[in-house]
């Protein structure tokens, strides 16, 4: 029997592979087909304290290979929809659900956090990262900010909590944010948002690909894989498996699960994937992980997690 499945922050996940806040996770009837299906747990979208209508459309493009760009905007419900949501998902389907908390201010956060504590939600990844609000920087960019971030949530928080990265690039980057995210009770870090401000042209048209931001916008899926990669063993290797990591950016088949956890990840999401398969895409990615570990003859996750054999 081969076993993949993890736990994240102390809570149980019975398959490694699991939906990213993003896609398709916005509304409860789009949360009930992940709660059917064979994601371990229901990510749902990044919420903030009121309805947000997001960026105007076209505001979402496939790219050829399993890539994507967006600039959604942040379209969500308010953070008071989902704690509702929470509370029926629950009941109704056993596995975790994870919220996703991405409020414009600190005082946003502040409240956003205290009234998840007495929700049913199971885990928070708190996203300061999105590349997309007009007119808001990429937080996760500016380690002083994030710093204070940390500190006004970390004082509340009583769920098990963790923090959506956005990409780096420069090692320097990399250890200033981590030395930060060491001083607080961080369980994981999910590495990668998408590569913010990317522009996708359609020569034709001679115009972008997406409307708001004229076409500046998020790239996700398998053209952002190996960044995804770098991001995670990086953190791996500085948190010392003291914070797990959880993978996302680009995976598109078992094998690419297999190379995220080789890099030292705990779980691996899935948001591109998603987007353009569906849900048949979780049984089909825990299959070919299942089958490629049983070429190499691994029975459990931990048997290769962080294993990269370097020289
Ligand atoms: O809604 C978005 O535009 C969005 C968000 Br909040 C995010 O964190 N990452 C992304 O690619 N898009």
């Amino acid at each position: 029997m081969i076993d993949i499945s993890t736990t994240i922050a102390g809570i149980k996940l019975d398959s490694c592979i699991f939906n990213a806040s993003g896609p398709n996770d916005e509304t409860l009837p789009q949360l009930e087909i992940i709660g059917k299906s064979k994601s371990p747990a229901i990510t749902m979208k990044s919420c903030t304290i009121a309805f947000r209508e997001g960026n105007p459309g076209p505001r979402y493009a496939d790219l050829p290979a399993n890539s994507s760009i967006n600039s959604m905007g942040l379209p969500n419900l308010g953070y008071k929809e989902y704690i509702k949501f929470t509370k029926i998902l629950k009941k109704k389907y056993e596995k975790p659900v994870v919220a996703s908390i991405c409020g414009m201010t600190l005082e946003d956060n502040v409240e956003m956090f205290k009234a998840f504590n007495n929700s049913d939600v199971d885990i928070i990844e708190f996203n300061p990262g999105s590349p997309n609000t007009i007119g808001k920087p990429i937080v996760g960019y500016n380690p002083i900010e994030m710093d204070r971030l940390l500190a006004a949530v970390s004082k509340i928080c009583k769920k098990p909590w963790g923090v959506k990265l956005p990409p780096y690039f420069d090692f320097v980057h990399y250890e200033q944010i981590a030395k930060v995210l060491k001083q607080y009770p961080v369980k994981f870090v999910t590495s990668i948002n998408s590569v913010g401000n990317g522009l996708v042209i359609d020569p034709e048209k001679e115009a972008p690909a997406i409307k708001p931001k004229g076409g500046f916008g998020g790239i996700g899926g398998r053209l952002i894989k190996n960044i995804a990669l770098a991001n995670v063993r990086k953190f791996y290797l500085l948190f010392e498996d003291k914070i797990q990591v959880i993978g996302v950016g680009g995976a598109a088949t078992g094998i690419d699960v297999f190379e995220f956890i080789l890099a030292g990840a705990s779980a691996v999401q899935i948001a591109t994937t998603f987007m353009q398969e569906g849900t048949p895409a979780f049984p089909r990615l825990q299959k070919e992980l299942k089958d490629y570990m049983k070429k190499k003859g691994y029975k459990t996750i931990e048997d290769f997690r962080g294993k990269l054999r370097v020289e």
